[in-house]
């Protein structure tokens, strides 16, 4: 498994040795990522200095990718094989961006990961509004404050959890406390668009006893999701899904107004207004310039 990635070298962990290892030419241009389950040959004794090969990745079971932006022109998997996206907001310094949090939901259950909500320092601020947004969306939440990783800790078993959220929220200082011997770098909260990042890149670190997985990334100033359709995301909502059959082709379910039926499909009891409403917001993040 490959735990970072870091200029060209990738740290993958081999049975009980972390050995580093470079991409074997025949790999051609496949991109490997934190998370891959790779094949790796060579010097495989983790003795410094050496460097082996990986020759091959294996099939993924997730791919969590973002699209190129205005901020990041490249497209990126950011990690490969999660099963779990923990979107850490903080209720203050910095304040909730809704318009993030939307966009990592799209990404997240798109790439079909289950979505997990933690609200960082409530000892700051109420998490009231922040929990009232996300109800109808159904996305479990846990709040956490002075950076006390408890209540989350019973959501990680068993898990490969990938951390994503605005740099200051907190994943570092909740991985260090969830790992003992991280020793994540932790930051001081920066001002709006200054983007320091205390974490400059994404590392898999395994829960003690093996009970999983959590993988802690660079703090995200926008999570580009040109790659995602209208249709993508409604896989996600099954209580819409089939009343979309009744649409026009290529409908963007925006509204009643441009022909869109699910409008109708909920009157008739399928789902709730507010369900209805909570997708459309969601498929409208992901155009806005918001984050
Ligand atoms: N009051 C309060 N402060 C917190 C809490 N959690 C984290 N902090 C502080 O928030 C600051 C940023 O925390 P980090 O863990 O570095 O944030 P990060 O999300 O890893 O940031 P990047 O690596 O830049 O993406 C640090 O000063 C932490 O001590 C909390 O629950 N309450
Ligand atoms: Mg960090
Ligand atoms: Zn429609």
């Amino acid at each position: 498994m490959v735990l970072t990635v870091d200029r060209g070298r990738y740290a993958v962990l081999m049975d009980d040795v972390t050995v580093t290892a470079m991409r074997a030419r025949e790999l051609g241009r496949k991109g490997i990522a934190v998370g891959d389950r790779v094949s790796v040959v060579g010097d495989l004794s983790g003795a410094p200095d050496t460097l082996a090969r990986i020759v091959r990745v294996e099939e993924r079971d997730t791919v969590l990718r973002r699209t190129a932006d205005d901020t990041d022109p490249l497209e990126r998997v950011i990690v490969a094989n999660a099963d779990q996206m923990v979107i850490v907001a903080s209720l203050a310094e910095p304040p909730p961006r809704y318009g993030l949090i939307d966009r990592c939901l799209v990404a997240c259950l798109t790439a079909g990961l289950e979505p997990l909500l933690c609200l960082t320092k409530s000892d700051l601020a109420e998490p009231y509004e922040a929990l009232a947004r996300y109800e109808q969306l159904d996305v479990p939440a846990v709040v956490t404050r002075h950076g006390d990783p408890g209540p989350l800790r019973p959501r990680l078993s068993g898990q490969t959890s990938v951390f994503v959220g605005h740099s200051g929220v907190g994943k570092s200082t909740l991985i260090n406390a969830l790992v003992p011997g991280a020793r994540r770098a932790v930051g001081v909260v920066s001002g709006i668009g200054k983007g320091t990042h205390t974490s400059s890149s994404a590392i898999a670190l395994q829960l003690p006893e093996g009970d999983g997985w959590v993988i802690d990334t660079p703090g995200v100033r926008s999570f580009g999701l040109a790659h995602v359709s209208a249709d993508d995301l409604l896989w996600a909502f099954p209580d819409l899904e089939d009343g979309a059959t009744q649409c026009p082709p290529g409908c963007e379910h925006q509204s009643a107004a441009a022909g869109c039926m699910l409008d109708a499909w909920v009157a008739e009891g399928h789902s709730t207004p507010e369900r209805l409403e909570a997708f459309r917001r969601l498929l409208a993040s992901r155009s806005s310039a918001e984050s």
